[in-house]
């Protein structure tokens, strides 16, 4: 650790952005935080998160010793005990219930430990069972590009003329797209609006302090599939496609105009919510102005018809010659990484049978299996910068599950509703405390940065990689691992770059890939088995699911009309800005900026339950009830009301919205439940009645 106030440049951990950051440390205590200019993921911005970041680091609240539950209490034990204890523990299990038996959970993987963290220690045990919130996160929208393309596209701002912000929230997510860097973030769309874009919002809720939308288009949660089902029937009816592009790239055309026979914009309109007119004039300006590009995002995850909308999506970009285009939905180049040194033990991978494309294990089948038995009992989980307990559909289930665990070890920085549930809670090293890396895709490149460790982990808080090691070498796995500590894990991942720590170290960033390249398909060909954009997926087929992608109707009065007099409201949920998922309520600079959780509702909707702005009110749906205060808004249409996610954690006070919403209804291709969509009714609380928080935590 440098003892001077030069600065480091190093990247934020704490969402998926990994924005450039420039901090100053003295005496071995980080000091200071800013945005570099340097980097091209924020040029120099940071948002309120990253700007408070030294807040997370000191905060009084941090993990600093190995906690073991003895006699039904977490107690604090040395590292030797913890270890000893998980691998012993992890031994036996595999002894008498084969390796299966253990899952491992992440989180949403910010840096690439997140991403890794006992991935070679599951495969080397032999578990294949990795699980976390893949079925909610982007992995569905890949599933769907992939099965059309072969691979995922990212959107290409720089001279489109037309951006369609679909179900992303990029002005609190600080998204622009999956993996792609834009030359800045927040300021990315404003940039794209001043060079003339027109910029489309389509959207349940309405942002108003989104400086960018010249259109919002509002839509009920989960029914895109329907929208874009109408686009694509006026796109081909009117002849606005690339006739060109079609014939000769394409596959299936002549069957999926069949498949949108009925798919009129009237049909769409009474499933969308959207007038007839807007979805005629939006297919017919999407199709005419080009190039034109799609930033999809999380909104179009968490329903139950994902993938196909994922698909029905990616076919508007390929037939209106909108694909690997500048300014259009395009492949930009990543690198491959050095694969895990033990090959990933396919059998029995729970899910595998029902999602055969689906490369991880859904979180609910995983609690199906822990909560039936079926098709076995897994019996231990490994959790490592992951909170399931609460980020999960169908709370009450997901407690059911998790209880069924003999061993629960839970590695975070906080104590979080799924580490108070564990038997051994691991302090892990925070971001500023341990190294690890990113790689970002951009139209200059490929390129990876470094995440410096600054300061000292706090007490005995370890980095991952070294927890991960230190339990392959009590379990005799050690001889699997080419790495023992974190710079030779990432030594070894970067390896097929060529890049290496001391490298990174020296310089801020590095490309390793050339520029993108467009319309590559025209020598190579796409990266589907046909080598053709497939409207008609064999693949699809092969695994029993609709070669033709098409429209299910989500929970909501439509779908189950005999709960509508109970429920007659749709709800779907928000991801505040200021919060990381369940992060940081327990920060002080960041509670001030969102003290509470809220929920929004349309004028409408209040005024018939005599509800006014900061009432408290109870939601209710089928599966349970939460309090929440009101907000009054017309950010949001009558019949949808907009619920605070990530609330639930020991000590925040607010509750857990995921005690809302049902995992019984999933996606075919990926296990997706509908975290995004539930029927609901809301109802004023007595002003002197108690706040309901959500149900106990305690196994
Ligand atoms: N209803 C509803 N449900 C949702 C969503 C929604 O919008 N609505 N969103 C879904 C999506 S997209 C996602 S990605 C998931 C998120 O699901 P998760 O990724 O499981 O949720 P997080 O709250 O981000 O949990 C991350 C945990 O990592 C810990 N942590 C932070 N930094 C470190 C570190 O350096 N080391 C260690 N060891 N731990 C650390 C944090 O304290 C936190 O407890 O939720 C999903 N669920
Ligand atoms: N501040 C902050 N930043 C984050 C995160 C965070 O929790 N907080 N999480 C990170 C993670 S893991 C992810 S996945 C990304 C996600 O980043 P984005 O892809 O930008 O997704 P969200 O921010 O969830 O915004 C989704 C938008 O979709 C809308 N929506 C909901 N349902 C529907 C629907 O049925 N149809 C349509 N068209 N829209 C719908 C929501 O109202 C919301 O405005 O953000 C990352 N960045
Ligand atoms: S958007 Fe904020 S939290 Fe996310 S990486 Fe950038 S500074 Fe960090
Ligand atoms: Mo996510």
């Amino acid at each position: 650790m440098e003892d001077t106030k030069a600065e480091i440049a190093t990247i934020c951990n704490i969402c998926h952005s990994c924005c450039g950051m420039l901090v100053a440390v003295k005496n071995g205590v980080l000091e200071r935080i800013r945005g570099n200019p340097e980097h091209p993921q924020n040029a120099g911005r940071l948002c309120p998160k990253g700007a408070r970041a030294r807040h997370m680091v000191y905060s009084p609240d941090r993990l600093t010793q190995p906690l073991r539950r003895i006699n039904g209490e977490l107690k604090p034990v040395s590292w030797d005990e913890a270890l000893g204890f998980v691998a012993e523990k992890l031994l036996e299990i595999r002894a008498k219930y084969g390796p299966e038996a253990l899952a491992s959970c992440r989180g949403a993987p910010v840096g690439q430990e997140g991403h890794d963290a006992f991935h070679q220690l599951c495969y080397a045990y032999g578990s294949a069972n990795i699980t976390g919130p893949a079925h909610l996160c982007s992995v569905p929208r890949r599933l769907g590009a992939q099965l059309v393309y072969g691979e995922k596209t990212e959107p290409d701002y720089d001279g489109a003329k037309l951006v369609l912000v679909w179900g992303a929230n990029p002005s609190e997510s600080y998204r622009l797209g999956e993996s792609a860097t834009y030359g800045g973030f927040d300021n990315v769309l404003k940039r794209a609006g001043e060079q003339g874009a027109r910029i489309v919002v389509i959207d349940p809720r309405h942002t108003p302090e989104a400086p960018f939308p010249h259109q919002w288009i509002k839509i009920r949660p989960g029914t895109d599939a329907a929208l874009a089902m109408a686009m694509l029937q006026v796109i081909v009816k009117e002849g606005l496609y690339d006739r060109g592009f079609v014939e000769t790239w394409t596959t299936g055309f002549a069957q999926l105009c069949d498949q949108l026979e009925g798919s009129t914009p009237r049909w769409a309109s009474s499933l969308t919510g959207i007038p007839e007119q807007t979805i005629m004039e939006l297919a017919r300006s999407y199709a005419s102005t080009r190039p034109a590009t799609i930033r999809e995002g999380n909104g179009l995850d968490q329903h139950t018809n994902v993938v196909d909308t994922a698909r029905l999506i990616s076919i508007l970009a390929a037939i209106t010659g909108n694909l690997d285009v500048p300014g259009g939905n395009v492949f930009y180049p990543m690198p491959r990484l050095e694969k895990y040194p033990t090959v990933r033990p396919m059998a029995k991978r729970l899910g595998s049978d029902r999602y055969p494309l689906f490369s991880y294990t859904p979180f609910p089948v995983l609690a199906d299996a822990l909560v039936t038995g079926q098709p076995y009992q897994p019996r231990a989980m490994l959790v490592y910068h992951a909170n399931p307990a609460l980020i999960n559909a169908n709370h009450k289930r997901v407690l059911e599950a998790m209880k069924k665990l003999e061993l629960l070890v839970v590695d975070d920085i906080f104590m979080t509703a799924t580490a108070q549930m564990a038997d051994v809670v691991l302090p892990g090293a925070g971001d500023f405390e341990q190294p690890s890396f990113r790689v970002y895709a951009s139209r200059q490149g490929a390129f990876v940065s470094l995440r410096r460790k600054v300061v000292e982990p706090p007490g005995q808080a370890r980095p991952v990689m070294e927890i991960e090691y230190g339990l392959a070498s009590r379990m005799g796995l050690a001889e699997t691992y080419p790495w023992k500590t974190t710079e030779e894990w990432i030594d070894y991942r970067l390896r097929p770059t060529e890049v290496t720590v001391s490298d990174l170290e020296r310089k801020m960033l590095i490309y390793v890939t050339p520029a993108v390249q467009y319309q590559k398909y025209l020598t190579k060909g796409f990266n589907t088995p046909s080598g053709k954009v497939e409207l008609f997926s064999a693949t699809a087929k092969d695994a029993g699911r609709n070669p033709l992608p098409g429209y299910l109707e989500p929970a909501g009065p439509i779908k189950n009309p005999d709960l509508a007099s109970q429920y007659p409201l749709t709800g779907t949920t928000h991801r505040p800005g200021n919060y990381v998922h369940t992060r940081f309520r327990n920060i002080p600079a960041l509670r001030r900026l969102e003290p509470e959780a809220l929920l929004r509702l349309h004028p409408q909707d209040a005024r018939a339950r005599g509800i006014v702005s900061g009432d408290k009110v109870e939601v209710s749906s089928p599966e349970g009830a939460i309090t929440l205060k009101s907000m009054v808004t017309d950010e949001v249409g009558p019949g949808v009301v907009i619920a605070d996610f990530g609330w639930g954690n020991p000590g925040d006070g607010g509750a857990n919205v995921n005690v809302l919403t049902s995992d019984e209804v999933r996606d075919s291709f990926c296990g997706a439940t509908a975290n995004r969509c539930f029927v609901c009714e809301v109802s004023q609380v007595p002003p002197d009645s108690v706040c309901r928080p959500s149900p106990a935590l305690s196994p």
